[in-house]
Protein backbone atom coordinates (compact mmCIF):
# COMPACT_ATOMS: atom_id res chain seq x y z
CA UNK A 1 0.00 0.00 0.00
CA UNK A 2 1.03 3.32 -0.62
CA UNK A 3 2.70 5.84 2.51
CA UNK A 4 2.82 9.54 2.39
CA UNK A 5 6.36 10.49 3.63
CA UNK A 6 6.89 13.97 4.68
CA UNK A 7 4.44 16.47 6.89
CA UNK A 8 3.85 19.95 6.02
CA UNK A 9 4.98 22.55 7.25
CA UNK A 10 5.37 26.49 5.86
CA UNK A 11 7.97 27.41 3.48
CA UNK A 12 11.09 28.19 3.59
CA UNK A 13 11.75 30.69 0.43
CA UNK A 14 15.60 31.20 1.23
CA UNK A 15 16.49 27.48 1.52
CA UNK A 16 14.03 27.08 -1.79
CA UNK A 17 16.13 29.92 -3.30
CA UNK A 18 19.29 28.79 -2.55
CA UNK A 19 18.55 24.90 -3.68
CA UNK A 20 17.01 26.87 -7.10
CA UNK A 21 20.71 28.84 -7.61
CA UNK A 22 22.60 26.19 -6.36
CA UNK A 23 22.06 22.56 -6.66
CA UNK A 24 19.37 22.95 -9.56
CA UNK A 25 20.88 25.59 -10.91
CA UNK A 26 19.90 25.76 -14.74
CA UNK A 27 21.79 24.27 -16.90
CA UNK A 28 20.31 24.86 -20.14
CA UNK A 29 19.58 28.70 -21.56
CA UNK A 30 16.98 27.29 -24.05
CA UNK A 31 12.95 27.81 -23.79
CA UNK A 32 11.29 25.16 -23.26
CA UNK A 33 7.26 25.38 -22.97
CA UNK A 34 4.65 23.14 -21.68
CA UNK A 35 3.08 20.88 -24.42
CA UNK A 36 0.27 18.73 -25.27
CA UNK A 37 2.42 15.64 -23.43
CA UNK A 38 4.42 18.03 -20.98
CA UNK A 39 7.75 19.18 -21.11
CA UNK A 40 9.97 17.34 -23.26
CA UNK A 41 13.41 17.74 -24.32
CA UNK A 42 16.90 16.04 -23.87
CA UNK A 43 17.61 15.09 -20.88
CA UNK A 44 20.56 16.89 -20.30
CA UNK A 45 18.19 20.19 -19.51
CA UNK A 46 15.48 19.03 -17.41
CA UNK A 47 17.23 19.00 -14.27
CA UNK A 48 16.05 22.39 -13.22
CA UNK A 49 12.75 21.71 -14.41
CA UNK A 50 12.01 19.02 -12.62
CA UNK A 51 12.74 21.08 -9.32
CA UNK A 52 10.88 23.38 -10.06
CA UNK A 53 8.00 21.42 -11.45
CA UNK A 54 8.35 19.77 -8.00
CA UNK A 55 7.70 23.09 -6.41
CA UNK A 56 4.61 23.69 -8.94
CA UNK A 57 2.78 20.41 -8.00
CA UNK A 58 2.39 21.39 -4.55
CA UNK A 59 0.98 24.51 -5.23
CA UNK A 60 -1.20 22.57 -7.39
CA UNK A 61 -1.95 20.18 -5.06
CA UNK A 62 -2.96 22.86 -2.07
CA UNK A 63 -5.13 24.69 -5.38
CA UNK A 64 -7.07 21.95 -6.29
CA UNK A 65 -6.80 20.12 -2.12
CA UNK A 66 -6.29 17.01 -4.03
CA UNK A 67 -3.38 14.70 -4.71
CA UNK A 68 -1.15 15.59 -8.15
CA UNK A 69 0.81 13.10 -10.08
CA UNK A 70 4.07 13.86 -11.51
CA UNK A 71 5.62 11.26 -14.34
CA UNK A 72 8.70 11.45 -15.62
CA UNK A 73 8.64 10.26 -19.14
CA UNK A 74 9.45 11.29 -22.53
CA UNK A 75 7.39 8.49 -24.36
CA UNK A 76 8.26 7.08 -27.76
CA UNK A 77 10.69 9.60 -27.85
CA UNK A 78 14.85 8.05 -27.70
CA UNK A 79 16.58 7.14 -24.54
CA UNK A 80 18.36 10.58 -25.22
CA UNK A 81 15.39 12.76 -24.53
CA UNK A 82 12.75 12.62 -20.86
CA UNK A 83 10.38 14.53 -19.85
CA UNK A 84 7.38 15.55 -17.42
CA UNK A 85 4.17 15.97 -16.90
CA UNK A 86 1.40 16.78 -14.21
CA UNK A 87 -1.36 15.10 -13.80
CA UNK A 88 -4.74 16.57 -12.35
CA UNK A 89 -6.51 14.86 -9.44
CA UNK A 90 -9.10 12.88 -11.99
CA UNK A 91 -6.27 11.76 -13.65
CA UNK A 92 -6.79 14.45 -16.37
CA UNK A 93 -4.08 16.50 -18.07
CA UNK A 94 -2.50 19.29 -16.36
CA UNK A 95 -5.04 22.32 -16.95
CA UNK A 96 -4.42 24.95 -19.79
CA UNK A 97 -4.17 28.05 -17.62
CA UNK A 98 -1.57 26.18 -15.39
CA UNK A 99 -0.04 25.00 -18.56
CA UNK A 100 1.12 28.61 -19.12
CA UNK A 101 2.01 29.18 -15.08
CA UNK A 102 4.36 26.02 -15.60
CA UNK A 103 5.72 27.11 -18.45
CA UNK A 104 6.91 30.56 -16.78
CA UNK A 105 8.62 28.63 -13.76
CA UNK A 106 10.22 26.42 -15.66
CA UNK A 107 11.98 28.98 -17.84
CA UNK A 108 12.72 32.19 -15.18
CA UNK A 109 16.17 32.95 -13.83
CA UNK A 110 17.11 31.19 -10.90
CA UNK A 111 17.25 33.94 -8.83
CA UNK A 112 13.45 34.86 -10.14
CA UNK A 113 12.14 31.13 -9.04
CA UNK A 114 10.46 32.68 -5.61
CA UNK A 115 9.91 35.97 -7.03
CA UNK A 116 7.60 33.79 -9.79
CA UNK A 117 6.74 30.94 -6.62
CA UNK A 118 5.38 33.93 -4.23
CA UNK A 119 3.21 35.55 -8.04
CA UNK A 120 1.32 32.13 -8.42
CA UNK A 121 0.83 32.12 -4.87
CA UNK A 122 -1.25 35.32 -4.71
CA UNK A 123 -2.38 35.51 -8.30
CA UNK A 124 -3.98 32.00 -7.32
CA UNK A 125 -4.96 33.03 -4.43
CA UNK A 126 -3.44 29.32 -2.45
CA UNK A 127 -3.51 29.06 1.33
CA UNK A 128 -0.08 28.13 1.50
CA UNK A 129 -0.83 26.45 5.19
CA UNK A 130 -2.95 23.66 3.24
CA UNK A 131 -1.39 20.03 3.49
CA UNK A 132 -0.35 19.09 -0.03
CA UNK A 133 0.64 15.97 -1.93
CA UNK A 134 1.98 14.36 -4.74
CA UNK A 135 2.58 11.15 -6.10
CA UNK A 136 5.78 10.65 -8.59
CA UNK A 137 6.69 7.63 -10.92
CA UNK A 138 8.96 7.43 -13.88
CA UNK A 139 9.77 5.23 -16.68
CA UNK A 140 12.71 3.05 -17.33
CA UNK A 141 15.30 5.55 -19.25
CA UNK A 142 18.62 5.93 -17.08
CA UNK A 143 18.09 9.66 -17.16
CA UNK A 144 14.85 9.26 -14.96
CA UNK A 145 16.09 8.45 -11.28
CA UNK A 146 18.01 11.93 -11.06
CA UNK A 147 15.20 13.51 -12.63
CA UNK A 148 12.87 12.26 -10.21
CA UNK A 149 15.27 13.12 -7.44
CA UNK A 150 15.11 16.78 -8.05
CA UNK A 151 11.48 16.87 -8.56
CA UNK A 152 11.58 15.26 -5.22
CA UNK A 153 13.99 17.74 -3.79
CA UNK A 154 11.56 20.87 -4.97
CA UNK A 155 8.66 18.84 -3.38
CA UNK A 156 10.35 18.40 0.24
CA UNK A 157 11.38 22.19 0.07
CA UNK A 158 8.01 23.04 0.00
CA UNK A 159 7.46 20.40 3.14
CA UNK A 160 4.65 18.52 1.06
CA UNK A 161 3.81 14.85 1.34
CA UNK A 162 4.72 12.63 -1.39
CA UNK A 163 4.77 9.13 -2.65
CA UNK A 164 7.49 8.00 -5.18
CA UNK A 165 5.81 5.41 -6.80
CA UNK A 166 9.41 4.05 -8.74
CA UNK A 167 9.50 2.63 -12.05
CA UNK A 168 5.43 2.74 -13.54
CA UNK A 169 3.81 3.12 -16.79
CA UNK A 170 2.03 6.70 -17.05
CA UNK A 171 -1.44 5.12 -16.96
CA UNK A 172 -0.49 3.37 -13.75
CA UNK A 173 0.61 6.69 -12.69
CA UNK A 174 -2.64 8.27 -13.88
CA UNK A 175 -4.75 5.03 -11.80
CA UNK A 176 -2.98 6.08 -8.64
CA UNK A 177 -3.94 9.58 -8.93
CA UNK A 178 -7.64 8.93 -9.09
CA UNK A 179 -7.53 6.01 -6.61
CA UNK A 180 -6.02 8.49 -4.04
CA UNK A 181 -8.40 10.77 -4.76
CA UNK A 182 -11.46 9.20 -5.25
CA UNK A 183 -11.21 7.38 -1.60
CA UNK A 184 -10.64 4.01 -3.17
CA UNK A 185 -14.14 3.94 -5.06
CA UNK A 186 -11.73 3.91 -8.67
CA UNK A 187 -9.55 1.17 -7.29
CA UNK A 188 -6.81 0.40 -4.61
CA UNK A 189 -4.03 2.86 -5.12
CA UNK A 190 -1.27 -0.10 -5.54
CA UNK A 191 0.33 -2.22 -8.14
CA UNK A 192 -1.41 -4.69 -6.87
CA UNK A 193 -4.59 -3.32 -6.83
CA UNK A 194 -4.05 -2.49 -10.63
CA UNK A 195 -2.92 -5.76 -11.54
CA UNK A 196 -6.16 -7.19 -9.42
CA UNK A 197 -8.71 -4.77 -11.21
CA UNK A 198 -8.00 -5.09 -14.89
CA UNK A 199 -7.14 -8.50 -14.55
CA UNK A 200 -9.48 -10.02 -12.63
CA UNK A 201 -12.56 -8.42 -14.80
CA UNK A 202 -10.69 -9.78 -17.53
CA UNK A 203 -10.93 -13.24 -16.69
CA UNK A 204 -14.31 -12.96 -15.89
CA UNK A 205 -15.24 -11.92 -19.07
CA UNK A 206 -13.10 -14.76 -20.62
CA UNK A 207 -14.98 -17.60 -18.49
CA UNK A 208 -18.30 -16.10 -19.28
CA UNK A 209 -17.99 -16.19 -23.10
CA UNK A 210 -17.54 -18.74 -25.62
CA UNK A 211 -14.61 -18.85 -28.06
CA UNK A 212 -16.65 -20.30 -31.10
CA UNK A 213 -14.30 -19.22 -33.76
CA UNK A 214 -10.95 -18.52 -34.67
CA UNK A 215 -9.86 -16.51 -31.43
CA UNK A 216 -6.34 -17.52 -30.40
CA UNK A 217 -5.21 -16.04 -26.83
CA UNK A 218 -1.50 -16.12 -28.31
CA UNK A 219 -0.08 -12.47 -28.47
CA UNK A 220 3.65 -11.32 -29.77
CA UNK A 221 4.50 -8.02 -27.78
CA UNK A 222 6.86 -5.82 -28.50
CA UNK A 223 7.23 -3.55 -25.34
CA UNK A 224 9.67 -1.44 -27.24
CA UNK A 225 12.20 -1.80 -24.26
CA UNK A 226 10.56 0.05 -21.81
CA UNK A 227 8.75 0.27 -18.83
CA UNK A 228 5.58 -1.59 -20.32
CA UNK A 229 7.51 -5.04 -20.14
CA UNK A 230 8.33 -5.01 -16.59
CA UNK A 231 4.32 -4.27 -16.07
CA UNK A 232 3.30 -6.86 -18.91
CA UNK A 233 5.47 -9.26 -17.07
CA UNK A 234 3.88 -8.37 -14.03
CA UNK A 235 -0.04 -8.89 -15.18
CA UNK A 236 1.17 -12.19 -16.79
CA UNK A 237 0.91 -13.05 -12.76
CA UNK A 238 -2.13 -11.99 -12.28
CA UNK A 239 -3.70 -13.53 -15.86
CA UNK A 240 -3.17 -16.94 -14.69
CA UNK A 241 -2.10 -18.09 -18.60
CA UNK A 242 -5.51 -16.59 -19.72
CA UNK A 243 -3.86 -14.81 -22.35
CA UNK A 244 -0.52 -16.32 -23.83
CA UNK A 245 1.57 -12.87 -23.83
CA UNK A 246 4.78 -13.59 -25.45
CA UNK A 247 7.09 -10.49 -24.78
CA UNK A 248 9.61 -9.05 -27.24
CA UNK A 249 11.80 -5.75 -26.86
CA UNK A 250 11.52 -5.95 -23.12
CA UNK A 251 14.66 -3.98 -22.45
CA UNK A 252 17.47 -5.85 -23.72
CA UNK A 253 18.09 -3.13 -26.84
CA UNK A 254 17.34 0.44 -26.71
CA UNK A 255 14.39 2.55 -26.07
CA UNK A 256 11.67 2.67 -28.78
CA UNK A 257 14.59 2.50 -31.24
CA UNK A 258 13.53 0.65 -34.41
CA UNK A 259 10.68 -0.71 -32.31
CA UNK A 260 7.50 0.37 -30.08
CA UNK A 261 3.77 1.82 -31.27
CA UNK A 262 4.65 4.82 -32.88
CA UNK A 263 7.68 3.20 -34.52
CA UNK A 264 5.23 0.78 -36.14
CA UNK A 265 2.76 3.03 -36.72
CA UNK A 266 4.70 5.59 -38.59
CA UNK A 267 6.37 3.53 -40.70
CA UNK A 268 4.07 0.61 -41.05
CA UNK A 269 6.39 -1.96 -40.76
CA UNK A 270 7.70 -4.62 -38.03
CA UNK A 271 9.76 -3.69 -35.46
CA UNK A 272 13.30 -4.99 -34.65
CA UNK A 273 12.96 -8.46 -32.45
CA UNK A 274 9.83 -9.76 -33.07
CA UNK A 275 9.30 -13.08 -34.55
CA UNK A 276 7.63 -12.86 -38.00
CA UNK A 277 5.63 -15.26 -39.59
CA UNK A 278 2.31 -14.83 -41.16
CA UNK A 279 -0.91 -14.33 -39.59
CA UNK A 280 0.53 -14.12 -36.43
CA UNK A 281 -0.98 -11.92 -33.75
CA UNK A 282 1.72 -9.13 -32.73
CA UNK A 283 1.06 -5.79 -30.84
CA UNK A 284 3.12 -2.91 -30.50
CA UNK A 285 3.26 -0.80 -27.34
CA UNK A 286 5.51 2.42 -26.92
CA UNK A 287 7.67 3.35 -24.08
CA UNK A 288 5.57 4.29 -21.31
CA UNK A 289 2.50 2.05 -22.12
CA UNK A 290 0.06 4.14 -23.16
CA UNK A 291 -0.14 3.42 -26.39
CA UNK A 292 -1.17 0.39 -28.53
CA UNK A 293 -1.29 -0.69 -32.12
CA UNK A 294 -1.84 -4.43 -33.66
CA UNK A 295 -0.41 -5.72 -37.15
CA UNK A 296 0.41 -9.21 -38.92
CA UNK A 297 2.00 -10.11 -41.96
CA UNK A 298 0.09 -11.70 -44.42
CA UNK A 299 1.78 -14.96 -46.61
CA UNK A 300 2.79 -12.97 -49.08
CA UNK A 301 4.78 -11.11 -46.57
CA UNK A 302 2.71 -7.65 -46.93
CA UNK A 303 2.13 -5.40 -43.44
CA UNK A 304 -1.21 -5.09 -42.26
CA UNK A 305 -1.71 -2.14 -38.96
CA UNK A 306 -4.88 -2.35 -36.87
CA UNK A 307 -4.41 0.92 -35.42
CA UNK A 308 -6.26 3.32 -32.75
CA UNK A 309 -9.21 3.97 -35.37
CA UNK A 310 -9.41 0.04 -35.47
CA UNK A 311 -9.56 -0.20 -31.62
CA UNK A 312 -11.90 2.12 -31.53
CA UNK A 313 -14.39 0.39 -33.61
CA UNK A 314 -14.17 -2.67 -32.39
CA UNK A 315 -15.02 -1.42 -28.48
CA UNK A 316 -17.46 1.29 -29.93
CA UNK A 317 -19.62 -1.98 -31.85
CA UNK A 318 -19.01 -4.09 -29.23
CA UNK A 319 -20.40 -1.65 -26.54
CA UNK A 320 -23.19 -1.06 -28.86
CA UNK A 321 -24.15 -4.79 -29.11
CA UNK A 322 -24.05 -5.19 -25.45
CA UNK A 323 -26.46 -1.86 -24.83
CA UNK A 324 -28.66 -3.48 -27.03
CA UNK A 325 -28.83 -7.29 -25.72
CA UNK A 326 -29.21 -5.56 -22.08
CA UNK A 327 -31.83 -3.13 -23.21
CA UNK A 328 -29.73 0.01 -22.43
CA UNK A 329 -30.85 3.61 -23.29
CA UNK A 330 -27.41 4.83 -22.67
CA UNK A 331 -26.03 7.42 -25.53
CA UNK A 332 -22.65 5.85 -26.70
CA UNK A 333 -19.99 8.27 -28.53
CA UNK A 334 -16.56 7.80 -30.69
CA UNK A 335 -14.25 11.05 -30.14
CA UNK A 336 -11.31 10.87 -33.20
CA UNK A 337 -9.09 13.25 -34.31
CA UNK A 338 -8.74 14.78 -37.91
CA UNK A 339 -5.59 12.18 -38.25
CA UNK A 340 -8.57 8.87 -38.42
CA UNK A 341 -8.48 7.55 -41.39
CA UNK A 342 -11.70 9.13 -43.67
CA UNK A 343 -13.08 5.43 -44.62
CA UNK A 344 -12.80 4.89 -40.47
CA UNK A 345 -15.34 7.75 -40.02
CA UNK A 346 -17.79 6.62 -42.85
CA UNK A 347 -17.66 3.79 -41.10
CA UNK A 348 -18.61 4.50 -37.53
CA UNK A 349 -21.09 6.69 -39.13
CA UNK A 350 -22.94 4.88 -41.59
CA UNK A 351 -22.14 1.31 -40.62
CA UNK A 352 -22.07 0.99 -37.10
CA UNK A 353 -24.39 4.39 -36.75
CA UNK A 354 -22.55 5.86 -33.50
CA UNK A 355 -22.24 9.51 -33.58
CA UNK A 356 -18.19 10.54 -34.30
CA UNK A 357 -16.74 13.54 -32.63
CA UNK A 358 -13.61 15.01 -34.06
CA UNK A 359 -11.18 17.29 -31.48
CA UNK A 360 -7.77 18.81 -32.13
CA UNK A 361 -4.73 16.22 -31.49
CA UNK A 362 -3.73 15.31 -27.58
CA UNK A 363 -5.01 13.40 -25.12
CA UNK A 364 -6.88 16.04 -23.16
CA UNK A 365 -8.70 17.14 -25.97
CA UNK A 366 -10.31 13.49 -26.55
CA UNK A 367 -10.85 13.02 -23.23
CA UNK A 368 -12.83 15.92 -22.26
CA UNK A 369 -15.35 15.53 -25.41
CA UNK A 370 -15.82 11.87 -24.98
CA UNK A 371 -16.90 13.06 -21.32
CA UNK A 372 -19.86 14.45 -23.01
CA UNK A 373 -21.30 11.08 -23.77
CA UNK A 374 -22.90 8.51 -21.14
CA UNK A 375 -20.47 6.00 -22.91
CA UNK A 376 -17.33 7.93 -24.61
CA UNK A 377 -14.57 5.86 -26.65
CA UNK A 378 -11.57 7.65 -27.70
CA UNK A 379 -8.34 6.86 -29.61
CA UNK A 380 -6.21 9.00 -31.45
CA UNK A 381 -5.19 6.61 -34.74
CA UNK A 382 -1.54 6.79 -33.49
CA UNK A 383 -2.81 3.79 -30.43
CA UNK A 384 -3.43 6.32 -27.42
CA UNK A 385 -7.43 6.05 -26.19
CA UNK A 386 -9.65 4.35 -23.61
CA UNK A 387 -13.36 4.78 -22.86
CA UNK A 388 -14.85 6.77 -20.13
CA UNK A 389 -17.97 5.86 -18.38
CA UNK A 390 -20.16 8.28 -16.63
CA UNK A 391 -21.13 7.68 -13.07
CA UNK A 392 -25.21 7.45 -13.87
CA UNK A 393 -24.06 5.22 -16.91
CA UNK A 394 -22.11 3.12 -14.29
CA UNK A 395 -24.76 2.91 -12.02
CA UNK A 396 -27.27 2.14 -14.32
CA UNK A 397 -24.93 -1.01 -15.37
CA UNK A 398 -24.58 -1.89 -12.28
CA UNK A 399 -28.45 -2.01 -11.50
CA UNK A 400 -29.54 -3.87 -14.76
CA UNK A 401 -26.81 -6.21 -13.79
CA UNK A 402 -28.65 -7.00 -10.77
CA UNK A 403 -31.79 -6.75 -11.89
CA UNK A 404 -33.05 -10.16 -11.40
CA UNK A 405 -36.71 -9.51 -13.41
CA UNK A 406 -34.82 -8.66 -16.47
CA UNK A 407 -34.16 -11.66 -18.52
CA UNK A 408 -30.66 -13.75 -18.27
CA UNK A 409 -29.66 -12.13 -21.66
CA UNK A 410 -30.07 -8.68 -20.50
CA UNK A 411 -28.81 -9.20 -17.04
CA UNK A 412 -25.79 -10.91 -18.95
CA UNK A 413 -24.60 -8.38 -21.10
CA UNK A 414 -24.94 -5.82 -18.33
CA UNK A 415 -22.94 -7.65 -15.97
CA UNK A 416 -20.57 -8.16 -18.83
CA UNK A 417 -20.48 -4.41 -19.44
CA UNK A 418 -19.70 -4.16 -15.81
CA UNK A 419 -16.96 -6.40 -15.93
CA UNK A 420 -15.60 -4.39 -18.71
CA UNK A 421 -15.83 -0.67 -17.19
CA UNK A 422 -13.17 -2.78 -14.73
CA UNK A 423 -10.73 -3.83 -17.34
CA UNK A 424 -10.47 -0.37 -18.98
CA UNK A 425 -8.11 2.38 -17.61
CA UNK A 426 -10.74 5.30 -17.41
CA UNK A 427 -8.09 7.75 -16.17
CA UNK A 428 -5.96 8.10 -19.35
CA UNK A 429 -4.94 5.32 -22.45
CA UNK A 430 -3.34 2.30 -21.42
CA UNK A 431 -1.65 0.44 -23.63
CA UNK A 432 -2.02 -2.83 -21.01
CA UNK A 433 -6.05 -2.59 -20.04
CA UNK A 434 -6.38 -1.67 -24.03
CA UNK A 435 -5.22 -4.97 -25.11
CA UNK A 436 -7.05 -6.94 -22.77
CA UNK A 437 -10.26 -5.10 -23.88
CA UNK A 438 -8.95 -5.98 -27.56
CA UNK A 439 -8.75 -9.63 -26.63
CA UNK A 440 -11.53 -10.18 -24.83
CA UNK A 441 -13.63 -8.72 -27.76
CA UNK A 442 -11.82 -10.87 -29.92
CA UNK A 443 -12.32 -13.98 -28.22
CA UNK A 444 -15.94 -12.67 -27.51
CA UNK A 445 -16.62 -12.52 -31.54
CA UNK A 446 -14.41 -15.43 -31.91
CA UNK A 447 -12.24 -13.41 -34.47
CA UNK A 448 -9.01 -13.71 -35.61
CA UNK A 449 -6.77 -10.48 -36.41
CA UNK A 450 -7.70 -11.07 -40.38
CA UNK A 451 -11.49 -11.22 -39.39
CA UNK A 452 -10.75 -7.90 -37.80
CA UNK A 453 -9.35 -6.50 -40.40
CA UNK A 454 -11.79 -7.16 -42.91
CA UNK A 455 -14.32 -4.34 -41.34
CA UNK A 456 -13.06 -2.33 -43.61
CA UNK A 457 -10.51 -1.08 -45.84
CA UNK A 458 -8.15 2.40 -44.94
CA UNK A 459 -7.75 4.85 -47.43
CA UNK A 460 -4.26 4.92 -48.11
CA UNK A 461 -2.20 7.65 -46.11
CA UNK A 462 0.91 9.09 -45.14
CA UNK A 463 2.10 11.45 -42.73
CA UNK A 464 5.62 13.66 -43.47
CA UNK A 465 7.02 16.42 -41.28
CA UNK A 466 8.81 20.05 -42.43
CA UNK A 467 11.40 21.54 -40.51
CA UNK A 468 10.45 25.62 -40.41
CA UNK A 469 12.18 28.10 -38.80
CA UNK A 470 9.00 28.74 -36.45
CA UNK A 471 6.76 26.16 -36.40
CA UNK A 472 4.28 29.10 -34.05
CA UNK A 473 4.04 30.48 -38.27
CA UNK A 474 1.17 27.94 -38.59
CA UNK A 475 -1.93 28.65 -37.65
CA UNK A 476 -5.44 25.82 -37.53
CA UNK A 477 -8.27 26.08 -36.84
CA UNK A 478 -11.87 23.50 -37.24
CA UNK A 479 -10.12 21.13 -34.97
CA UNK A 480 -6.61 21.30 -36.99
CA UNK A 481 -8.14 20.66 -40.73
CA UNK A 482 -8.06 24.06 -41.91
CA UNK A 483 -4.35 26.34 -41.88
CA UNK A 484 -5.43 30.36 -41.51
CA UNK A 485 -1.86 31.14 -41.23
CA UNK A 486 0.00 31.09 -43.44
CA UNK A 487 -3.18 32.69 -45.58
CA UNK A 488 -2.25 31.18 -49.13
CA UNK A 489 -1.47 27.72 -47.27
CA UNK A 490 -5.03 26.45 -46.94
CA UNK A 491 -6.05 27.60 -50.81
CA UNK A 492 -2.63 25.67 -52.15
CA UNK A 493 -3.65 22.33 -50.18
CA UNK A 494 -7.24 22.73 -51.54
CA UNK A 495 -6.06 22.93 -55.26
CA UNK A 496 -3.95 19.69 -54.51
CA UNK A 497 -6.19 17.43 -52.61
CA UNK A 498 -9.32 18.02 -55.31
CA UNK A 499 -6.38 16.21 -58.14
CA UNK A 500 -7.03 13.07 -55.72
CA UNK A 501 -9.82 11.19 -55.86
CA UNK A 502 -10.92 11.14 -51.79
CA UNK A 503 -8.24 13.07 -51.15
CA UNK A 504 -7.92 14.99 -47.54
CA UNK A 505 -5.14 17.03 -46.15
CA UNK A 506 -4.04 18.96 -43.36
CA UNK A 507 -1.15 20.18 -41.66
CA UNK A 508 -0.30 21.49 -38.35
CA UNK A 509 2.53 22.60 -36.00
CA UNK A 510 4.00 19.97 -33.85
CA UNK A 511 3.06 20.21 -29.98
CA UNK A 512 6.11 17.82 -29.11
CA UNK A 513 9.02 18.49 -31.88
CA UNK A 514 9.70 21.73 -33.86
CA UNK A 515 8.28 20.69 -36.95
CA UNK A 516 5.12 21.07 -39.09
CA UNK A 517 3.47 17.62 -40.10
CA UNK A 518 1.31 17.37 -42.82
CA UNK A 519 -1.39 13.85 -43.49
CA UNK A 520 -2.24 13.18 -46.55
CA UNK A 521 -4.77 10.61 -47.93
CA UNK A 522 -6.80 9.44 -51.03
CA UNK A 523 -7.79 6.25 -52.55
CA UNK A 524 -4.66 5.48 -54.83
CA UNK A 525 -2.22 3.92 -53.07
CA UNK A 526 0.03 5.26 -56.16
CA UNK A 527 -0.79 8.54 -55.86
CA UNK A 528 0.40 9.04 -51.57
CA UNK A 529 3.59 9.79 -52.74
CA UNK A 530 2.89 12.61 -54.99
CA UNK A 531 0.61 13.91 -52.86
CA UNK A 532 2.41 14.31 -49.85
CA UNK A 533 5.35 15.83 -51.19
CA UNK A 534 3.06 18.56 -53.28
CA UNK A 535 1.89 19.48 -49.60
CA UNK A 536 4.88 19.24 -48.31
CA UNK A 537 6.71 21.71 -50.60
CA UNK A 538 3.26 24.02 -50.46
CA UNK A 539 4.92 24.35 -46.80
CA UNK A 540 7.95 24.72 -47.58
CA UNK A 541 7.53 27.68 -49.46
CA UNK A 542 4.60 29.46 -47.48
CA UNK A 543 5.18 28.33 -44.12
CA UNK A 544 9.13 29.28 -43.86
CA UNK A 545 10.94 25.89 -44.53
CA UNK A 546 14.54 25.19 -43.80
CA UNK A 547 16.84 22.07 -44.95
CA UNK A 548 16.22 19.92 -48.04
CA UNK A 549 13.58 21.39 -49.95
CA UNK A 550 10.63 18.67 -51.44
CA UNK A 551 10.81 17.30 -54.87
CA UNK A 552 7.92 16.37 -56.52
CA UNK A 553 8.17 12.87 -57.77
CA UNK A 554 6.81 11.69 -60.74
CA UNK A 555 3.82 9.22 -60.51
CA UNK A 556 5.09 6.02 -58.70
CA UNK A 557 7.94 7.00 -57.25
CA UNK A 558 9.08 7.54 -54.08
CA UNK A 559 10.05 10.66 -52.47
C1 LIG B 1 1.56 13.84 -27.36
C2 LIG B 1 0.14 13.59 -26.98
C3 LIG B 1 -0.54 12.70 -28.00
C4 LIG B 1 -0.42 13.32 -29.38
C5 LIG B 1 1.01 13.66 -29.68
C6 LIG B 1 1.09 14.50 -30.92
C7 LIG B 1 -0.72 13.36 -24.74
C8 LIG B 1 -0.62 12.63 -23.45
N1 LIG B 1 0.08 12.93 -25.68
O1 LIG B 1 2.31 12.66 -27.36
O2 LIG B 1 -1.88 12.59 -27.66
O3 LIG B 1 -0.90 12.46 -30.36
O4 LIG B 1 1.57 14.43 -28.63
O5 LIG B 1 2.40 14.87 -31.13
O6 LIG B 1 -1.50 14.27 -24.88
P1 LIG B 1 2.76 16.03 -32.12
O7 LIG B 1 2.06 17.27 -31.62
O8 LIG B 1 4.24 16.11 -32.10
O9 LIG B 1 2.23 15.61 -33.45
ZN1 LIG C 1 3.41 7.24 -24.54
Amino acid sequence: MLELQNEIKSFDFSFINNLAKNKHKKAYQGIVQYGTAGFRTRATSLDHVLFRMGLLTVLRSQVKKATIGLMITASHNLEIDNGVKVVDPNGEMLETSWEIIATKLANVEDDKVISILQEIIKEQNIDTSLSASVIIGRDTRSSSLNLSQAAVSGIKAMNSKFIDVGVVTTPQLHYFVVSMNKNRDYGIPALEGYYKKISEAYKKIIETTINNGKYSNKVQLDAANGVGALAIKELKKYLNGALNIEIYNSGEGQLNYMCGADYVKQKKISPLNIPINPYVKCVSIDGDADRIVYYYIDKYNQFHLLDGDRIAILVADYLKELLQQSHLNLQLGLVQTAYANGNSTVYISDTLNIPVACVRTGVKYLHHKALEFDIGVYFESNGHGTVVFNESAINTIYMTANNNSLSSIQRKAAQTLSYVIDVVNQTVGDAISDMLLVELILHAKGWDIVTWKKSYSDLPNKQVKIEVQDRNAIITTNEERCCIKPKELQKEIDKIVTKYEKGRSFVRSSGTEDVVRIYVECENDSDIDKMAAEVSLAVYELAGGIGIKPIIPESNKQI
